[in-house]
Order: C-alpha cells, then sequence, then structure tokens
C-alpha cells in the first residue's frame, strides 16, 4: 500500500472512533466479540457447543493423567472465548447434540474420539501436543480437539481461540502440532522482598508476605498467559538467590502458587544459593563432595518433594558475580551440579546450571571465559543436568553473535536463556520487540563437523540426540496493570512463549498475532504496528550500539550511554574495556591478532567473521579494531557510518511517532496515551545515545559529524556529568 493511501485509510478509521477502553490486564487473551457479523456468523455455523464428556469413574489414566482440574481450564477458557468472541453462550455439555460440536477428549478420556483422529495423529501430537480439526461426519461436522494428555487440550483450546481472535478461517481446520522445546521456561529475577532485578514493570507478583494465606488471582491469570503461548516451567524468584526459599516457611508459600499453576501445566523451579547449607542449617561448609553437605540437600529435596510434588527442580547461579559456588572448595561446576542432580533424580527432577561466568581475576576477554570454563567439563554432567548458556557470550547484549558454548559441547544437553526484559534495549521505555533478535541466534549456524548444527537445533536436542531439551527467558513481568510497563512489551512475553513452542515461526508471523489478537483485526492498524514491531531492535541497535559495538552502557542500572566508563572495579566492567576507541580506530580485536576469541567457534563459523573483507557490519566492531577512515561496503568511512547509523536509529524512531499518532482513534485511548508517551521519550533517549557516543568517538576520530547528522543538543560533558537517579530495577534490587 502507498504511504498517501495508508495515511488516508487510517485517516477514515480514526473517524469512525472504534476504540473500547483497554487498560492491557487481559494481555492478548482478550475475547471481545468480534465485529464482523459475516464472520462471526461463520464461526457460530462451525463451533456450536463445546463438547466435555464425563470422565470415567475411575480406571488406570482417568481422564487423561494430569487431573481435571486441567480439563476444567480447558473447558472454562473456551466457554469464555467462545462466548466473548461469538457475543453468545456457547454451551458446555457432555455429549454431542448438534452440528458443529467442539468435541474435547484423549484417547482414555473419550474412546470415541479414536475414530475421528490416527494413531499417527497422537503419536505426533505427543505427550503435550494436539490434534485440532475439523471432521466430516455425513451432512454434519465435528471439530476435535484430541490430545494424550489433558494439558494437549488446554493448548489446543488457546489455538482454536487464536484462531478465532486473528480471524483465521477454521473450515478447513487441520492442526497437529507438537512443542520442538520439552522445558519452556520463565526465569523470573524477582527478590524476596518483592523488588525485580532488571524489572521495569513493578513489584514482584509473587506477594511472599501474606502466602500462603492470600492468594492472589493474578496467578491464575498469569498461569493462563503462559499456557496461552505454551510455557511449561517458572523459576520463581532471582539466580541471585536467596537461602531463604528453601526454609520450610517459604516451601508452603512456593507450594500454594504451585497449587495455581499446576493445571496450567506449569511446574515450579527453585534457584540456588550455593551456601545454604551453612546459611541455614550453619554446616561448616558447601564443598560438594562432603558426605555433610551431599545429606542435606537430599533431605532438603525430599522435603521439598513433599510440598510440591511436581517440583521441576533447580537453577543455579554458581561462581558468577559475587555467588558461591563448587569453585570456592575447588570443585568444579560438574561437581556442583551432578549432587542437586542426584538429590533430584528420584522424583524425575532436574538441575539447570548456568553458563554466565567471567572471573575477575581472569584477564583473559571476557567473551571467553565461560567457553574456556565449561567446554572442558563435557560429558561430565549427570543425564539431568542441562548448562543454560545466554544467546551471546557477553551479556544480552542489542546484537552479540551467537555463543561459542552452542558449538563445543555435544555430549551435554545446553538450554538457550534470552532476555524478555530488556535491560539493555530500553528496559520498560523503549519499544523493541525481540523475536527477530532471538530468531537470529536461533538460526545461526553453528557449522560444527555435522549436518544441520543451528543454535535451534542444538537446543531443541534433535542435533545430538539429547534426552532433555530447555529454554528460558527471563520474565518482563511485575505488578503494573499491563504486566510489563511498555504496553507493547507484552508482544516479547508472547513471542518468547510461541517460539518456545516452534521456533521455525517468524517474527513477522508472530508480531501479526499478536498485534490481531493485542489490538486490532484491522489492517490498518495491523500493517503500521506490525513494522513498527519489526523495526523496532534494529533501531534501538543503530542508535545505541551499532556495527557491533557493545557494553558501552551506563553503569549499574545499564540505562543510556557510557562509553566513557573507566573506573569500575573490574576492567570488563569498563565500557572503554569494550569499545577500545583510540587514535587509530575502534573495536574489540578478537581475531587471531588480539584476544582470538572467533578460535572458540568453528571454522566455519568463525571464517566469514575473521576477515574484514568479509565480517558482516553488524559484527565489524565486535571482532576487528577498525581505521575511523576504513572503507565500508557503502563506500563510506568507518566513522560516517557510524555516525550516520545513530542517525538512522532515531529517524525510525520518528517515523513510528507519525504511524502511532494516525492511530489514535483506531485502538483505545489509555493505550495510545501510554505508548504515545514511551514514543516521545524514546526519541529523547536516542539523541542522547548519538549526542553523548558520536561526541565521545570523536575525541579519537578527530573527525567531523557527517552531513546527515544533527548537531548534538549539548555538549560531552553534560552527558559524561548526567546522573540518573531513582531508576527501576535496579538499585533498589540489592
Ligand atoms: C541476575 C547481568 C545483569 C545482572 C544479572 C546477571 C545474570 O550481569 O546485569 O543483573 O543478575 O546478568 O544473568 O546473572
Amino acid at each position: 500500500m502507498s504511504r498517501s493511501k495508508f495515511f488516508l485509510l487510517v485517516g477514515t478509521l480514526s473517524l469512525l472512533g472504534v476504540a473500547r477502553a483497554d487498560d492491557g490486564y487481559r494481555l492478548w487473551l482478550r475475547y471481545d466479540k468480534i465485529a464482523d457479523e459475516a464472520l462471526r456468523q461463520s464461526y457460530a455455523a462451525t463451533i456450536s457447543e463445546i463438547v466435555v464428556p464425563e470422565p470415567p469413574a475411575q480406571g488406570p489414566g482417568g481422564f487423561g493423567d494430569l487431573g481435571t482440574a486441567t480439563v476444567a481450564a480447558a473447558r472454562d477458557e473456551l466457554s469464555a472465548g467462545l462466548s466473548g468472541l461469538l457475543g453468545t453462550t456457547i454451551p458446555v455439555v457432555t455429549k454431542a447434540s448438534r452440528n458443529g460440536a467442539l468435541v474435547l477428549g484423549t484417547p482414555c478420556s473419550n474412546p470415541d474420539l479414536l475414530a475421528l483422529v490416527t494413531e499417527a495423529d497422537l503419536r505426533a501430537a505427543g505427550e503435550e501436543g494436539y490434534i485440532l480439526r475439523r471432521v466430516a461426519i455425513g451432512a454434519e461436522h465435528r471439530i476435535v480437539l484430541a490430545a494424550n494428555r489433558d494439558i494437549g487440550l488446554l493448548y489446543g483450546a488457546f489455538t482454536l481461540l487464536r484462531q478465532l481472535e486473528t480471524h483465521q478461517p477454521i473450515g478447513q481446520l487441520s492442526i497437529v502440532t507438537a512443542p520442538k522445546i520439552q522445558r519452556r521456561m520463565i526465569n523470573h529475577w524477582d527478590n524476596l522482598a518483592r523488588t525485580v532485578e532488571r524489572g521495569y514493570a513493578g513489584q514482584s507478583i509473587w506477594e511472599w508476605f501474606v502466602l500462603p494465606d492470600v492468594v492472589s488471582p493474578r496467578y491464575r491469570d498469569y498461569a493462563r498467559a503462559c499456557a496461552s503461548i505454551g510455557l511449561n516451567g517458572t523459576v520463581l524468584t532471582n539466580v541471585n538467590a536467596d537461602a531463604q526459599l528453601l526454609t520450610a516457611p517459604f516451601l508452603q508459600k512456593i507450594a500454594a502458587i504451585a497449587r495455581v499453576l499446576r493445571p496450567y501445566g506449569i511446574r515450579v523451579y527453585l534457584p540456588v544459593r550455593w551456601s545454604a547449607p551453612i546459611e541455614l542449617d550453619q554446616l561448616k561448609t558447601a564443598d560438594p563432595l562432603d558426605p555433610a553437605v551431599i545429606k542435606w540437600w537430599t533431605v532438603k529435596v525430599a522435603e521439598i518433594y513433599r510440598a510440591i510434588p511436581d517440583f521441576g527442580g533447580f537453577l543455579v547461579k554458581a561462581n558468577s558475580e559475587g555467588q558461591p559456588g563448587p569453585q570456592n572448595y575447588h570443585r568444579t561446576h560438574a561437581d556442583g551440579a551432578n549432587l542437586l542432580a542426584d538429590a533430584v533424580a528420584l522424583n524425575g527432577g532436574i538441575v539447570i546450571w548456568r553458563a554466565f561466568v567471567y572471573d575477575a581475576a581472569n584477564p583473559d576477554d571476557r567473551a571467553k571465559q565461560a567457553y574456556s570454563e565449561f567446554v572442558p567439563l563435557d560429558g561430565k554432567f549427570r543425564d539431568n543436568v542441562l548448562v543454560q548458556v545466554k544467546n551471546g557470550p557477553i551479556d544480552f547484549m542489542p546484537r552479540e553473535p551467537f555463543h561459542p558454548l552452542f558449538g563445543a559441547m555435544p555430549k551435554t544437553p545446553l538450554a538457550l536463556e534470552v532476555q524478555i526484559t530488556q535491560e539493555y534495549l530500553g528496559q520498560g521505555t523503549q519499544l523493541a520487540f525481540l523475536a527477530p533478535m532471538w530468531k537470529e541466534v536461533l538460526e545461526a549456524d553453528t557449522h560444527r563437523p555435522a549436518a544441520d548444527t543451528t543454535v535451534a537445533r542444538i537446543v531443541d536436542g534433535s542435533a545430538d540426540l539429547q534426552r532433555i531439551s530447555a529454554i528460558a527467558g527471563v520474565a518482563n513481568i511485575g505488578t503494573d496493570r499491563n504486566w510489563t510497563g511498555h504496553p507493547l512489551a507484552q508482544a516479547n512475553w508472547y513471542a518468547f512463549g510461541r517460539l518456545a513452542w516452534d521456533h521455525t515461526l517468524t517474527a513477522a508471523q508472530i508480531a501479526d498475532e499478536w498485534t490481531r489478537q493485542t489490538f486490532s483485526n484491522d489492517p490498518r492498524v495491523v500493517a503500521p504496528l506490525t513494522s513498527m514491531l519489526l523495526e523496532s531492535r534494529e533501531a534501538v541497535v543503530n542508535y545505541s550500539m551499532p556495527l557491533g559495538l557493545h557494553h558501552i552502557m551506563a553503569t549499574g542500572h545499564h540505562y543510556g550511554p557510557g562509553p566513557w566508563v573507566d573506573d569500575q572495579k573490574r576492567p570488563d566492567w569498563n565500557p572503554v574495556y569494550y569499545h577500545r576507541a583510540d587514535a587509530k580506530g575502534i573495536g574489540f580485536d578478537r581475531t587471531a591478532t588480539g584476544s582470538n576469541a572467533l578460535a572458540q567457534y568453528a571454522p566455519g563459523a568463525a571464517k566469514p567473521w575473521d576477515d574484514l573483507a568479509t565480517c558482516p557490519d553488524e559484527f565489524l566492531l565486535w571482532f576487528h579494531h577498525v581505521p575511523w577512515d576504513y572503507r565500508m561496503r557503502s563506500g563510506k568511512s568507518l566513522w560516517e557510518e557510524l555516525c550516520l547509523h545513530y542517525q538512522h536509529g532515531i529517524d525510525t524512531v520518528r517515523t513510528w511517532q507519525k504511524t502511532w499518532g494516525l492511530l489514535q482513534n483506531a485502538i483505545d485511548a489509555e493505550r495510545f496515551a501510554h505508548v504515545q508517551g514511551l514514543l516521545i521519550r524514546q526519541e529523547r533517549d536516542a539523541r542522547e545515545w548519538r549526542d553523548a557516543c558520536t561526541q565521545y568517538f570523536a575525541t579519537f576520530s578527530k573527525m567531523p559529524l557527517p552531513a546527515g547528522v544533527e548537531p548534538p543538543e549539548h555538549p560531552l560533558e553534560f552527558y559524561e556529568k548526567a546522573v540518573l537517579r531513582y531508576t527501576p530495577g535496579w538499585s533498589a534490587g540489592k
């Protein structure tokens, strides 16, 4: 569509004044009546009633195997959702009584269903998947929702509702799906005092002080949201863990949350503070090979399983950023992980051991350190241990190459950890839709000498036929009414779940689905809003850390620019360590003439990055120290390109301001005004990045701003002296 046509259409829509009030609490599960009468009628003609057979009185397996609470959740969601969307009550019955019945069942709860689906379908659906299909029976038809286990019915229910919410045709409905990754987990960095480390959406939703007596209704809505996108695990609190979590009173509180999450297929996992045996029970040591320590964990794990029978297992940050760990006792990460793994194995639990380690005493390039510590341990972990690896080797930067560990530990299941919360991409105030970034890492080819070893195939376990697989996203939610602070940041929670279920979905598909459900199906909203989403991550990269720059943000809170920072106690906490700007040029030489971090990648991956001529622009300064006057592919100098990237990022945000402004009457006033204000802030923040970074780097390049880059608003000292106080998600979290 041409730009002028688009503006005309949006203008017309504005005159219609269509939007209802919406505070964002319902996320993408809004179930408002479908306005298009013809479409509504066609859906109503296809789905007439919801058939949930009576569970057999007793018998092996009963009604599925997760219990009727899960089926009840599926039934209630379908009843509320279909009735809302179709604007009329859709009855729930126990036997199909009319054409268009939507029939739910598992093979053991509803054997008749077996006539409507095939063995092959059921095999393909596996433990958590489902079959959703329109089946003709003579002149009539049924909509079949079948699964091997109850949880599949719940996931299928959400999918059916999504079809309607996004206005998809269901006349030929035929979906058979199963998740590609087994453990699809949210990691909360919530503290027991309810602050959230790197959280920008209010307090922690977990009300520890009043639990287990008061169980907030919000927990159920959290569970619904997570289940609707297929998430099945949650680590309730911060990896910078508090040992108190493992005390009896806290286990009761955790058990109360687990009871709410259970019907939604969500298991609770807990973070471990390595020194818990010392802190809680005055043991003399936390040495993983010490018999008293082994016994302590064995007893503690038994206590946990008594309180939470389906407890998923532990997540551990050890010997990282001041956290204690087995290395305090000259033991390895494998020694630590295996102790916990043995303790939970009996109950089917797992241990997820984080590879986010870098040592203050180690002068080597921080990007290399996790690889150096973990690769020698490949094959030394128990079967129920996964090593959880961040997407890139530094720390959730706006853009990083994939972590070299993904190509280097074939004997160990590796979980991918991404950050849904936007610590380094504008936190709670800037738009950055992260699906394109996650797709970038999932699709990255590690070039291990085996066929098809993309990060996605290593993580889903198919590359090495791993027994377990997992993916984790650090949560971006809190007590803000809309859950995520920025109304459009809900899209990141949504995208994480959808990719965890099926990493082959495209970012564009996910943006489209989310927009339709969360805002509107009107093409005059869908097209501009999805373009904003899809452009946003690159825009943030451009105005903050373009061309492979990384870790040049302000200290502590990590909001805004701080390329000049050089006073942190650890060298690798200083931005100057990473950009290495000098009179010659800028960038971190990670080739053989520098830190040689490139040697940690398989030759096929490393080769294009190694050569300045073939290294893609987006990783140039990640791998090379490049002269200021280096001729880029565009014909411009590096200096010119750098400055123009900053400007381009700002220009993109300005186009969104215009686009969003045109949606005024097409979406509700509350969310419109909120995003409009945030876009004003984002444009200002982007200018701050440009003005601070270009002026600071000019002190080395000694070059003027190229044509097309606006002059700075303030001199460099203004930005260097600026102190940002009371930022969310940091000082309060400590
Ligand atoms: C939970 C970064 C963050 C820390 C975080 C750490 C981690 O360093 O700034 O807040 O701590 O990553 O992933 O453990």
